[in-house]
């Protein structure tokens, strides 16, 4: 008896600080696993990791790092979960991702020493998203939702120029979403669009394709 291997797909969400990415990402992974479609929550920077650590340490500003560096070493925390990522979408397992290799453009070129497409490069061939969704927030209704903490980024002006990347990565492949509404009204936009796309099933008979290129 063969069964046709059916692999998960790879969703990321993205947007600036206090777009309310996690608190989505978490209840949408509930969701569909309450539908029984088999699916984890993933983030980057997955801070758990010896690379993830220090890029951790860097945000709290624990230490200091060179920018090229610290953008490379972001790079570095996505490339080292390649494998497992790849194992766990063919096993079947779709992945809601909190943040990816759009985060590390649109944050790392919205400082001064980096350029945009210097920043793209290390990422290029990274397992391609199937779907993009971006939560939209204009920096004053996010600043207005809680005040920013201490970490590094989260400031009003850092965060326009993040916002504007962003709009510079955007294609016609990205579902801008918008996010000034309350939790559970954007819950169940998201849980229509997601579970619409994991069950089209249109991912299960492609193979992961590999970012910007
Ligand atoms: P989060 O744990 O999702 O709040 O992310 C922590 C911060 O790091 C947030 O301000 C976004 C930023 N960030 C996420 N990924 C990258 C990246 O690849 N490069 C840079 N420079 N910043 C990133
Ligand atoms: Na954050
Ligand atoms: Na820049």
């Amino acid at each position: 008896m063969s069964r046709i291997a059916r692999r998960g797909a790879l969703i990321v969400l993205e947007g600036c600080d206090r777009s309310g990415k996690t608190t989505q990402c978490r209840k949408l992974v509930d969701a569909l696993n309450t539908d029984g479609i088999p699916a984890q929550l993933w983030r980057f920077p997955e801070r758990d990791t010896a690379i993830g650590q220090v890029v951790s340490d860097y945000l709290e500003r624990k230490c200091e790092l060179d920018d090229h560096a610290v953008h490379l070493l972001f790079s570095a925390n996505r490339w080292e979960l390649v494998p497992k990522m790849l194992e766990t979408l063919k096993n079947g397992t779709t992945l809601v991702i909190d943040r990816y290799a759009f985060s590390g453009v649109a944050f790392s070129a919205a400082k001064e020493s980096l350029d945009f497409e210097w920043c793209k490069k290390s990422d290029v061939g990274l397992p391609r998203p199937d779907l993009i969704l971006y939560l939209n927030l204009g920096v004053e209704a996010a600043a207005q939702r809680s005040e920013y903490g201490g970490e590094r980024y989260e400031q009003k002006p850092f965060q326009k120029r993040v916002a504007e990347n962003y709009a510079a990565l955007m294609d016609d492949d990205w579902k801008v979403i918008d996010a000034a509404k309350g939790i559970n009204e954007l819950h169940d936009e998201l849980k229509s669009i997601v579970k619409n796309f994991v069950l089209k099933g249109d991912v299960h008979g492609e193979p992961v394709g590999k970012l910007w290129t």
